[in-house]
């Protein structure tokens, strides 16, 4: 028996709803909306327009339902940001995490409790926008005392769909408020921290039925079917449908962001992991994503943007890709994991300033400035893979990298050629396919352990494999 169920999918610059029909030998996706995810800045800083994202979805939600019958919706989105609540009613618009309002909320943090020990606590590698961060700066702005309860974004979607407000475990994981077995709410913590623990609202699992839709939802989308929990943090519903054929891989979820890692059973919290700044984020099934922050394609996206504001013409990236593919010069790396690359605006200005600053020679076209973005990546995925595997003691064989990054054949392929490790590509739509897989299973149309879950997207995609060269 196959099902089908609607997801819907949250990135940083775009958001989609996608059906999925799913069953024991059947894994097939349709993309019924996508919609541009177009952050604005005003007087108090980076926001995200989550009214146009709601109303995509709602819209999105609609065409699904025209498309076909759908069992059930699934939602994910980034990580660590969220709306704060009174009463049901949201109190201004949710910060994009890349605000640099965070800083005061990092100082604050630590003065309480320094990172040494809340890694012990919370597994978390020290991101300045991890959620109890922005929560500090929102107590030091006086808007926290003003909430009764605080949701991530994938939980605030589900509760205007349903008016019912839960946690999902995967994201929640990532606010460094979670116990790092992933158990509860680290209560005390945010109490010491002066995060009252009312705003942390009851934790579900994937696959957990949060509720049936509201009845203008119903009216509004035509549909009439629950909202089940996925692994609402993108990244971990990316993780579900990871083709690993071997236990033995790792894996790269590349869109905005490169996450660097492999799964494990237990987090690692030694000091080396520490200091490393690996994190242990909770994963569907209690399994553990340890992994690493890479820049990921915000680094190009960044630089693309910014060329086309300078010279007003659209830019061909695939076009862009196959220049800094033919680039014969060999082009400098750079720290894709420093702090100076992550806010946005003039990315190759600051590119430029970094390599200057060390002397190194600075690209002189756009195609050589995408080699040097794109060796840097795959520079830092290929360290990451390594230090993953150092750290875990897991042995890998083989690179997973899934996500819109797959499609970069020449990010793969100096993947593959840095780590010295065969990277195999695809499927683009993990995040997708995870979201839709584990509520397929919710509804007992497929069975099983993530395994299982990985053995269909197997079957039902072809990755591309990519040798390092010597
Ligand atoms: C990727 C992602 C990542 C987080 C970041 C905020 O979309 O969820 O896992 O660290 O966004």
């Amino acid at each position: 028996m196959s099902v089908t169920v609607a997801a819907v999918d949250l990135g940083a610059t775009s958001g989609r709803v996608m059906l999925g029909h799913v069953g024991p030998d059947d894994l097939r996706l349709e993309a019924v909306a996508r919609f541009a995810n177009t952050p604005v800045e005003t007087i108090d800083g980076l926001h995200w327009n989550i009214l146009e994202l709601y109303r995509s979805i709602v819209e999105g939600l609609r065409a699904a339902g025209q498309a076909g019958e759908v069992s059930s919706i699934g939602i994910d989105s980034w990580a660590v940001d969220y709306a704060l609540l009174r009463g049901g009613r949201m109190l201004g618009t949710p910060y994009h995490y890349r605000d640099e309002r965070t800083a005061a909320g990092v100082d604050a943090v630590h003065a309480v409790a320094p990172f040494s020990e809340l890694y012990g606590e919370n597994g978390l590698q020290f991101l300045a926008f991890n959620t109890l961060y922005q929560y500090a700066a929102d107590r030091i702005a006086g808007v926290l005392d003003l909430a009764d309860a605080a949701l991530l974004i994938p939980d605030l979607v589900a509760y205007w769909l349903t008016g019912e407000k839960v946690a999902e475990s995967t994201n929640a994981s990532t606010t460094g408020l979670l116990r790092v077995d992933g158990s509860s709410w680290n209560a005390p913590l945010a109490e010491s921290l002066g995060i009252p623990s009312r705003l942390l609202p009851r934790l579900v699992q994937p696959g957990e039925r949060i509720g049936g839709l509201r009845d203008a939802v119903r009216t509004a989308t035509g549909l009439d079917a629950p909202v089940v929990a996925v692994g609402s943090h993108d990244t971990a519903s990316a993780v579900v449908a990871i083709p690993m054929t071997d236990p033995d891989a790792a894996y790269i979820s590349c869109g905005t962001w490169g996450l660097v890692g492999v799964e494990l059973d237990a987090p690692v919290l030694t000091e080396e992991s520490r200091a490393a700044n690996f994190t242990n984020e909770g994963g569907v099934d209690g399994r553990v994503r340890f992994l690493h922050n890479v820049m990921g394609l915000w680094l190009l996206s960044e630089s693309v943007r910014a060329w086309e504001r300078e010279s007003g013409e659209a830019i061909d990236l695939p076009e862009l890709l196959a220049q800094a593919a033919a680039v014969e010069t060999p082009q400098p790396v750079f720290d894709a994991n420093d702090p100076a690359f992550t806010a946005p605006g003039g990315m190759p200005g600051r590119i430029a300033a970094w390599l200057g600053e060390r002397g190194l020679p600075v690209p002189q076209s756009r195609a050589e400035f995408a080699r040097c973005i794109v060796e840097s990546l795959a520079a830092a995925f290929a360290e990451a893979v390594h230090t993953a595997s150092s750290l875990s003691g897991k042995r890998v064989n083989a690179i997973h990298l899934v996500g819109g990054g797959s499609l970069n054949t020449l990010l793969c392929q100096l993947t593959a050629d840095r780590a010295g490790i065969p990277v195999l590509a695809g499927p683009v739509e993990a995040t997708a396919l995870g979201n839709v897989l584990v509520q397929a299973r919710a509804l007992g149309a497929i069975e099983g352990a993530l395994e299982d879950l990985r053995g269909l997207v197997a079957r039902t995609t072809s990755p591309v494999s990519y040798a390092p060269r010597a």
